[in-house]
């Protein structure tokens, strides 16, 4: 059997990607692509490559060398670091893509992409926001993602390409959040646990679309496990799980952690990219067409994250 690499394996999903991998083929079959990040916590026989996805020697020397035949490509600048840095972004979300895809087509390779609830922006529809609404984001991370999509559709109908991809929401997990926007949820939880105030980046009100990690990663696995007669969408699903507020989020902690207190310092560029976003979005063709359906809510993800979060903070040293 082929090996699977994936990019980007330091980073939120990648970690989590990668322990469901390794639980599924064992460590042997999985290579932890990274850059910058070094990896932590890999199985001790666990195989690990540096790649710059923006490389195409370097990318296409590791796919000959650990015979790799699936690659799920997570390597990525988020929301607020692609507007902090549009043209890394442009290099690494849109150009590591492409060489991904030249990559895929030179050597049959089956590619998982994320795309992201920030394809859409103010010119479509906010509540349920349709798998067909118009693609007009209004910042640099969203357009990378609807470029990003554009390649997909392009290397599957023109040269049989087997990519998959769905639009991820914010992701919700225990681990360091990146420099994004929905992030500040996971912030929140931390603070809370730490018996900390959180002051948040987005108002009160702001709504955005949330999953559970553990849904998004099996999202991933089962969206390229489905057949391909299945797979009607060769740019990116769109996949939803809950919505919620920061008041809504601290009410349910507070379930928890009673004196949680939750206070408000608005990030301006934060607060512009969330209200360009969806508050919700319809899922109804990934759950038609390969059968996805989500398991976790935001009660179930908040404790979920309160428990781990609880148990690493009572690890560290001190
Ligand atoms: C971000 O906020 O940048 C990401 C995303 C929704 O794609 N979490």
């Amino acid at each position: 059997m082929k090996r699977i690499l994936i990019t980007g394996g330091a980073g939120a999903i990648g970690r989590n990607l990668l322990r469901d991998l390794y639980a599924l083929h064992g460590p042997k079959l999985v290579v932890a692509g990274y850059n910058r990040t070094p990896l932590t916590g890999l199985p001790k026989d666990g195989l690990s490559a540096q790649v710059d996805v923006s490389d195409y020697e370097k990318l296409s020397a590791v796919i000959k060398r650990y015979d790799i035949g699936t690659i799920y490509h997570l390597a990525a600048l988020l929301s607020i670091a692609a507007e902090e840095n549009p043209e890394l972004a442009r290099r690494v979300n849109m150009g590591g893509l492409e060489n991904i895809l030249n990559l895929a087509k030179d050597h049959d390779l089956r590619v998982f992409w994320p795309s992201s609830i920030a394809v859409f922006g103010s010119t479509a529809p906010k509540d349920g926001t349709p798998q067909h609404a118009p693609l007009d984001p209004e910042f640099e991370y969203g357009r990378n993602k609807v470029e990003g999509e554009r390649l997909l559709k392009q290397f599957s109908d023109g040269f049989g390409v087997d990519v998959r991809s769905v639009r991820y929401p914010g992701l919700l997990t225990p681990g360091k959040p990146g420099p994004g926007t929905t992030e500040y949820a996971i912030e929140m939880v931390y603070a809370a646990v730490r018996g900390e105030p959180y002051a948040s980046p987005l108002g009160p009100d702001t709504v955005l679309p949330m999953m559970d990690m553990r849904d998004a990663t099996r999202a991933a696995l089962e969206v390229m496990e489905a057949p391909k007669n299945r797979i009607q969408i060769r740019t990116s699903y769109n996949l939803s799980a809950m919505s919620f507020t920061p008041e809504q989020l601290a009410a349910e902690i507070r379930r928890h952690i009673p004196d949680f207190k939750l206070t408000y310092k608005i990030n301006a560029l934060k607060q512009k990219v969330a209200d360009s976003w969806p508050n919700s979005i319809d899922d109804s063709l990934a759950r038609e067409h390969w059968g996805w359906r989500h398991s976790y809510g935001l009660q179930e993800t908040t404790e979920y994250m309160i428990r781990e979060i609880g148990k690493e903070i009572s690890s560290l040293p001190g």
